[in-house]
């Protein structure tokens, strides 16, 4: 009787545990779950190669690595590793470069050459010990450098002759939020913001240094807390201090804070009559609140604004150049080095120009105008965060202007939290893309990261689809978007293959039945989503004002916010006119660029109906009609998204069942919206083609009026005051 009650005990602790570790796998461990490595065989090594650590010097810095060590190592390889001050075999030292530990260490020259915030990772052998050397310029370094340690181990890399070396080629690496201080996010779709204001500084959620780790662990180096449509709010004293709060808790993480400035913030925060750039007054009270935040927060990073644009407010309200409004707020933060991201999406519907155009018209006449301490941020595409744009004109047009990307990691415009579309495939095409405006070899990577530039100040930045929710970005596969984009920053010479390669097995297995269906599917997932929603150079043709699923129908409203406007079907074709008969946007582009895209001949077909006005029996490469290829794009799109069902289910069983359920549903939910997406669409230009559905492929099942009476009054992410 008392064995079997023992029995019973056991199963039920066994099964509380077993079904807690499955409960645990919620996402919320993001990459850095630290799961005691898969092979066995390699374990061993590890286990033999790793027996202590030595952490040289003290810092909040050192304090975050010790955490990770202590927290990772001993889950991964199963024992217990200490930290030691002996150096002996298998001991890690973290140590950094000019530490007396490593006097006589050899590779002292090449880590010293690195930036403040490279480093090396070296098999090294002192008095005779084999050990492994972590070192780096600065403690940020150290951290850095201890992240991607874990990372080898992580993914299963041979560890026995390490000699890594590596440091970040863009300075400052960003993530935008686009959080306002009641907590809705705009265009977030992961539940709630996660900067609990009302609760700060008394009460600092743990969850501020699990999202420190995050980041540190891929490189970003800073965050904007605050939305770019701006609250003055965030600058009245109680919230700097709260601000203030979160600069502590992200320090050691070597990240930096940045707020939103209201360009209008003198009067609504200061009680000024103006808020001119050019006026005494105003230049003073930016100053007096510039020395305020520093004393706050002394590394405080600077202010990002966007000035002018959906009705935001700016210098133009007062006949000023967005040069004299940069400038004024660069003046007030550079006794302190803090810089100014001036972004260039602005548009106005009062100019009549192509709204592709616009950024480049009033920009590029300033370059060379901004202090040093500007720098413009720029968005991707010319557009709008489109699943697929052409680079923006403006890189490479600025050579007196450091610029700085703004890629958009939240999917406004790809499906929301729901849809997988793997990121890094977007990121890489458009850092990828030659502008040709300092020769061939221009491409827009390296005029961001100042190799092909010069710029000094090098930025990028990325609108966070970070939230409250428990997997952080409301998709499983979103964090693939968030970690992908760290990534890049840092190195974008990383491929997409090997950016994959690694979340996977960090996130979910080692095991290459789970890596190969996984990687395919994501590697498959954004050209899917952009077939089903936008193929051929389509654009903007998605829901009116929460952007959620298909539009082409939207015609009301402000011109450039309608998708008639962009897609310009009529019943002679489709596609914008953007060449030398049309728009000629094109002379904003470098002569190679403008004279490929110019031509039909030349002119990809993925940029078609971007930059081309077409007829329905335009004959495309395949040799079907324009009409045809269409229907086929989209069809594709949706089959694209059923063979990633396909590769999804066949890892069953061999990931944890709560993500693999979670991710099934939403894959089953992309595959219903991408077929929307294809039928309403086809329905909708069908309307003006006259021409039928190809043979072979399904008729829409519903009628155009159907689609255009779907209304979503509750769609997330929506900005409030719209
Ligand atoms: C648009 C979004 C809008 C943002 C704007 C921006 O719909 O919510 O405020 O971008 O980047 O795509 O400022």
């Amino acid at each position: 009787m008392k064995l079997k009650n023992s029995l019973i005990a056991i199963l039920v602790v066994t099964s509380l545990f077993l079904s807690n570790y499955t409960k645990a796998e919620d996402g919320y461990r993001l990459w850095l779950r630290y799961n005691r490595i898969e092979d066995s065989a390699l374990l061993k090594v590890y286990q033999q190669s790793i027996n202590s650590y030595q952490l040289d010097g003290v810092s909040p810095t050192h304090n975050a690595i010790e955490a990770e060590l202590k927290i990772a190592l001993s889950q991964l390889l199963d024992k217990k590793i200490s930290s030691t001050k002996n150096l002996d075999n298998g001991t890690l030292l973290i140590a950094l470069v000019s530490s007396p530990i490593l006097t006589t260490f050899n590779q002292k020259d090449v880590v010293s050459s690195l930036n403040a915030d490279g480093f090396g990772i070296f098999t090294s052998f002192v008095n005779k010990k084999k050990i492994i050397v972590i070192t780096a310029n600065k403690p940020v370094g150290l951290l850095y450098g201890t992240f991607h340690f874990l990372r080898l181990l992580q993914t299963q890399q041979p560890i026995a002759n390490l000699a890594v070396v590596s440091a970040p080629k863009i300075n400052i690496r960003l993530l935008n939020h686009w959080d306002n201080l009641d907590r809705t996010v705009e265009r977030g779709y992961a539940g709630f913001s996660l900067w609990d204001w009302h609760k700060m500084p008394d009460y600092m959620d743990p969850r501020y240094i699990d999202y420190a780790r995050a980041n540190a662990s891929v490189g970003i180096n800073g965050t904007v807390v605050t939305n770019v449509n701006a609250n003055a709010l965030i600058l009245r004293e109680d919230y700097l201090k709260k601000v203030a709060a979160l600069a502590t808790v992200f320090r050691p993480y070597g990240i930096k804070i940045y707020l939103t400035a209201r360009f209008s913030a003198p009067i609504e925060a200061g009680g000024l009559k103006t808020a001119d750039p050019l006026d005494d007054e105003v230049k003073q009270w930016w100053k007096t609140k510039a020395e305020e935040i520093y004393k706050l927060i002394p590394d405080f990073g600077g202010f990002l604004v966007k000035a002018n644009s959906e009705g935001q407010p700016g210098p133009q309200n007062y006949g000023r150049s967005h040069a004299d409004g940069a400038n004024m707020l660069a003046d007030a933060v550079k006794p302190f080095g803090g810089i100014v991201m001036w972004r260039a999406f602005v548009y106005d519907n009062a100019v009549p120009d192509d709204r592709a155009m616009q950024a480049y018209n009033e920009f590029k006449p300033l370059d060379g105008k901004f202090r040093d301490n500007v720098i413009v941020q720029i968005k991707n595409g010319p557009i709008d965060f489109q699943p697929r744009e052409p680079f923006h004109p403006l890189f490479g047009a600025m050579p007196k202007t450091p610029v700085m990307m703004e890629f958009q990691i939240t999917q406004e415009y790809l499906g929301f939290a729901t849809h997988l579309a793997f990121l890094p495939s977007l990121f890489k095409e458009c850092l990828d893309a030659d502008t040709y405006s300092n020769g061939k070899n221009s491409t827009v990577a390296r005029i961001i990261d100042g190799s092909a530039s010069g710029y000094k100040l090098t930025g990028i930045a990325g609108v966070a689809n970070i939230g409250n929710d428990r997997d952080w970005c409301g998709h499983q596969f979103g964090q693939a978007n968030w970690y992908g984009f760290g990534r890049l920053a840092w190195d974008h010479n990383l491929t997409t293959d090997q950016i994959a390669d690694e979340w996977i097995r960090m996130t979910f297995s080692n095991k290459t039945e789970v890596i190969n269906p996984v990687k395919k599917m994501m590697v498959v997932s954004r050209e899917a989503l952009v077939n089903y929603m936008t193929p051929l150079g389509l654009h903007h043709i998605m829901g009116y004002n929460h952007h959620y699923g298909p539009g082409p129908w939207v015609n009301k409203g402000r011109a450039d916010w309608t998708s008639v406007y962009y897609h310009k079907a009529d019943s002679a074709g489709i596609g914008f006119n953007r060449t030398s008969t049309g728009s000629k946007a094109l002379n904003q582009y470098a002569t190679p660029v403008k004279e490929q895209l110019e031509s039909l001949e030349t002119c990809p077909e993925k940029f078609l109906l971007w930059f081309h006005h077409l007829p329905w029996n335009f004959k495309v490469k395949s040799g079907k009609i324009l009409w045809d290829e269409l229907c086929f794009t989209y069809s594709k799109g949706v089959d694209d998204v059923k063979g990633m069902q396909q590769e999804w289910k066949s890892v069953e069983g061999k990931v944890d069942e709560e993500r693999y359920k979670m991710v099934s549903d939403f894959l089953l939910i992309q595959q219903k919206e991408a077929a929307w997406w294809r039928n309403a669409c086809i329905s909708y230009f069908q309307s003006y083609s006259h021409l039928p559905i190809p043979v072979g492929l399904d008729k829409p099942p519903y009628s155009l009026e159907y689609y255009q009476k779907l209304s979503f009054p509750f769609a997330p992410g929506i900005r409030p005051q719209w």
